[in-house]
């Protein structure tokens, strides 16, 4: 296989349901953006599907760099497509997680096709790891990929992170097969979360679903199993955000733009947000005029029922407002179905004067930590951010909304356009000093998979080839960057 010959095949390997193409400017998401941000400071190749639909069992990996980055990818067939990516991953796992379990399909065969792509997933990798790799696997999509590597004699340490939130343990054990995702995750050394919410829900899952208990040390015990579970808030390459030229609003001062960037998603409170945006027109007829909802949102998984749903509601809905309340010269909502090219996305934060994140439940959310990077620190825009992304643990000085709350959503926005220059210079500063920080994600989850590793099979030192990376790690340049990390470890 070409990817043997391949020297450079070492160090962090990274995992995902998805690899995108580093040179397409469309592929928007979360994840991806933050694997590819990482690995721009790590050695090492990224692992997963190419995006192509082939009707082949026994596909071949093909190898690709582009400058310093290097792929490893594979096909899926239909049925993989249509049961382990539409199915399993986002029409069950994903809605239960963000605890929507009225939008969860329970199908039969949609499981066997998950663990099946799973395990193709792992003979593929499995030629392509060397001893002292580090494998760091990504996302709801692939829970049982360390069960599958272990099976095939990889020794490595593994490490899971979730993008995703964990949504309450009532709800995950409504999914059928819980017990085996519990027992999946026994086969990694470190799994991380993005917050303390998502921590605390996963120890009280891993207790309902299959007797997990918290040891003394902070490690968890389950299925036999012993690992780390730890907190790791994924961060942003803030210094690419920070260097835009653009002033506020600069091309239209006669109305302040409200930026909203999502992907089309019914858990980002896109509906709550255009209600909101109605209300306040209604409310407060001097905002009339003088503000537009710029509102970019690129379909995803169109062929899942939830998602057509969306787009025909936020279709009808920015229609009725935007006939209800524009003039000749004026649309007061921008609704825009696609992404943005990510070279114009800083230039879009910088120049609107208000970022509004409204997730019913998220994750991180990126989006609002790019919108404070970006920001001119002597004129900065405001964050309205929703209490429930992950987000709001680190930024509490957004101005904190509950999106299911209209009243409350049309305060934060009035707040937000009418806060003086010196709140908006004094909460900014507070919130950069904390994005900035987050830059630190992908080292100190290394790190700490790298010592979690150690602690399952009982190895000394760790090789001069894995202490030559750690050492490259800590000294990645950071801008204000602290050394301690921002993650908070509940495992050692
Ligand atoms: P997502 O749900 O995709 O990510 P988010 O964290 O906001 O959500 O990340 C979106 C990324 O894609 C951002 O970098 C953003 O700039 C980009 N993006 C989104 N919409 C775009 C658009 N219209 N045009 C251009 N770019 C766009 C998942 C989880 C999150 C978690 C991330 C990372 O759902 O909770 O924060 O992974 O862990």
């Amino acid at each position: 296989m070409a990817a043997r010959k391949e020297k450079a095949l070492s160090r962090l390997v990274m995992v995902s349901n998805r690899v995108i193409d580093f040179g397409a400017a469309s592929q928007a998401g979360g994840v991806s953006v933050a694997i590819y941000d990482a690995l721009a400071r790590h050695s090492g190749f990224w692992f997963g599907w190419n995006g192509q639909v082939e009707e082949t069992e026994t596909p071949e990996t093909v190898v690709s760099r582009d400058g310093n980055h290097t792929t490893a990818t594979i096909p899926l067939t239909a049925a993989d497509y249509n049961d382990f990516y539409l199915g399993y991953s986002n029409s069950v796992l994903w809605p239960v997680f963000h605890n929507r379990l009225d939008l969860a399909q329970f199908e039969a065969g949609y499981y066997s096709r998950y663990v099946a792509v799973n395990e193709k997933f792992a003979t593929h990798l499995a030629p392509l790891i060397e001893p002292d790799d580090v494998i760091w696997i990504h996302d709801y999509h692939l829970f049982p990929m360390a069960l599958e590597l272990r099976k095939r004699g990889i020794e490595n340490p593994i490490g899971f992170f979730l993008h995703i939130p964990v949504g309450p343990a009532q709800a995950l054990i409504a999914i059928p097969e819980h017990r085996e995702i519990a027992r999946a995750l026994g086969a990694y050394d470190l799994v991380g979360v993005q917050t303390h919410r998502d921590v605390r829900n996963l120890i009280d899952f891993l207790q309902q679903s299959v007797f997990g208990s918290l040891l003394p040390s902070g490690r968890i015990r389950a299925c036999d199993a012993e690992f780390d579970i730890g907190c790791f808030p994924v961060g942003i390459d803030s210094n690419y955000f920070a260097n835009s030229p653009i002033t506020q609003d600069g091309e239209n001062p006669e109305a302040s733009r409200i930026i909203g960037i999502d992907r089309l998603d019914y858990t980002k409170g896109l509906p709550q947000k255009f209600r909101a945006f109605g209300k306040l027109l209604e409310d407060c007829p001097e905002h009339r005029r003088r503000i537009v909802l710029s509102q970019f949102a690129p379909p995803t998984r169109e062929s899942v029922e939830a998602y057509a749903d969306i787009r025909s509601e936020l279709e009808s809905l920015s229609g009725a407002i935007n006939g209800r309340f524009g003039e000749l010269d004026w649309v007061p909502i921008n609704y825009i179905h696609r992404p943005i090219p990510r070279s114009e996305l800083r230039d879009v934060y910088r120049s609107s004067r208000i970022c509004w994140v409204t997730p019913l439940m998220d994750g991180m959310n990126l989006v609002s930590k790019e919108y404070v990077a970006s920001q001119d620190p002597k004129d900065p825009g405001v964050l309205i951010l929703s209490k429930f992304a992950g987000a709001a643990e680190q930024l509490r000085d957004a101005v904190l909304v509950n999106p299911y709350d209209p009243n409350d959503m049309v305060q934060g926005l009035r707040k937000a356009l009418e806060m003086p220059i010196d709140e908006r210079v004094a909460r900014h500063d507070k919130l950069a000093s904390i994005v900035c920080k987050s830059d630190a994600w992908g080292t100190s989850f290394f790190s700490a998979l790298v010592k979690a590793g150690k602690r399952r099979t009982g190895r000394g030192q760790p090789s001069a080839r894995v202490r030559a990376a750690m050492k490259r790690l800590d000294t990645v340049p950071k801008k204000a960057g602290p050394k301690k990390s921002v993650a908070a470890h509940v495992g050692g």
